[in-house]
């Protein structure tokens, strides 16, 4: 019997590879370096997810014992994924400097290097105090254009731009399954990894953020202690001044969190706290792209007063407050605080 295969049945296959070479046609003179450039990025988040995916099968689990520039005691798997990170992209000649949440300076790479274009800031492990109770954690990372007449002996001027001057950013989140999300500026696609082939494969293409959800994400643990409009911006969510009740859900893992906002819309918040007066994300490697990504898919990304895209940022690991999701949400929030 003869095996007919209709070929329109067969949806197409597009890799992340396929992908990059396509939107890559949108910059004029990005001769390859750029998709080589994410590739290194694809290439380490598929590392790093083989050793999440096992971290209750090794020693991996449990405290490092050090105490990385944040003041946090880094899990094992941190380690690993900044150095994963670290050697994937440092074999991009095209990549100059690097600057990661686990190291105080920035990295310069490939010194010397007249190639040497872009930075790429990351986190490796967003959320990793979730590692030992099996929750999603993520990598976020953000890429950005060496500035004019700035050399490589000046590395902290690479990556202290605002955000509007990212030219891609993304995550990965190791969740129930493995999914890219990223963007170059022309919509946010989305690519799950095919653990059988080692591929991620197109699965989410142009996404877009829905207008309105159901959701408000933010530690109400911390309520008290945010300034007296945040509260009662979720007390008007609660109680339905958006025309619908509001239900809750809370992961404490950034990229998971906003993983959720774009896929059913509504509000993601991490406010001033009197522990984090400044809010607790970061924001060149956790907001930036975050916000870049929101943007690109329909949605608002603020800092409560400001675009978080608009923020000229002064050191590293600076922090920022939060508010990211839906356009109503957004703009409920802009009017009322
Ligand atoms: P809290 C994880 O450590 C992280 O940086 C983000 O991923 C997450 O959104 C936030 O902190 C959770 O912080 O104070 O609610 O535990």
């Amino acid at each position: 019997m003869s095996e007919h295969t209709d070929s329109a049945s067969v949806a197409p296959i597009v890799t992340v590879q396929q992908h990059i070479l396509q939107e890559q046609k949108r910059f004029p003179g990005a001769s390859g370096e750029f998709s080589w450039l994410l590739s290194g990025i694809t290439m380490a988040t598929k590392l790093i997810q083989a050793k999440v995916r096992r971290a209750g099968l090794s020693d991996i689990l449990g405290e490092q014992g050090v105490v990385n520039v944040q003041g946090e005691v880094q899990q094992k798997l941190d380690v690993y994924s900044n150095e994963v990170l670290v050697h994937c992209l440092s074999a991009r000649e095209s990549i100059g400097v690097l600057a990661s949440e686990e190291n105080e300076e920035p990295l310069l790479v490939h010194k010397g290097s007249e190639n040497a274009n872009y930075a790429v800031v990351f986190d490796p492990l967003d959320g990793s105090s979730n590692i030992d109770v099996n929750v999603s954690v993520g990598t976020t990372f953000s890429i950005l254009r060496r500035p004019e007449g700035v050399s490589l002996n000046e590395p902290e001027k690479w990556v202290l731009q605002p955000g509007s001057k990212q030219i891609a950013a993304g995550y990965v989140v190791y969740g129930s399954s493995t999914i890219l999300v990223y963007s170059v500026g022309k919509g946010v696609h989305g690519f799950t990894l095919d653990p059988a082939v080692g591929a991620y494969i197109l699965s989410h293409p142009n996404m877009r953020m829905p207008e309105q959800g159901n959701y408000y994400s933010v530690n109400e643990a911390y309520r008290d202690s945010f300034p007296p409009r945040y509260a009662e911006y979720i007390e008007r969510l609660r109680g339905g001044v958006l025309g619908r009740k509001y239900s809750s859900r809370y992961i404490g893992s950034m990229v998971a969190d906003f993983h959720r906002t774009l896929l059913k819309g509504g509000v993601f918040l991490y406010p001033p706290t009197e522990n984090n007066r400044e809010g607790k994300l970061r924001l060149l490697y956790e907001a930036n792209p975050i916000a870049f990504l929101a943007e690109q898919a329909g949605g608002t990304a603020i800092d409560g007063t400001q675009r978080i895209l608009d923020i000229r940022p002064s050191s590293i690991h600076q922090r920022t407050p939060f508010v990211a999701g839906s356009r109503v949400e957004l703009a409920d929030f802009e009017r009322f605080v």
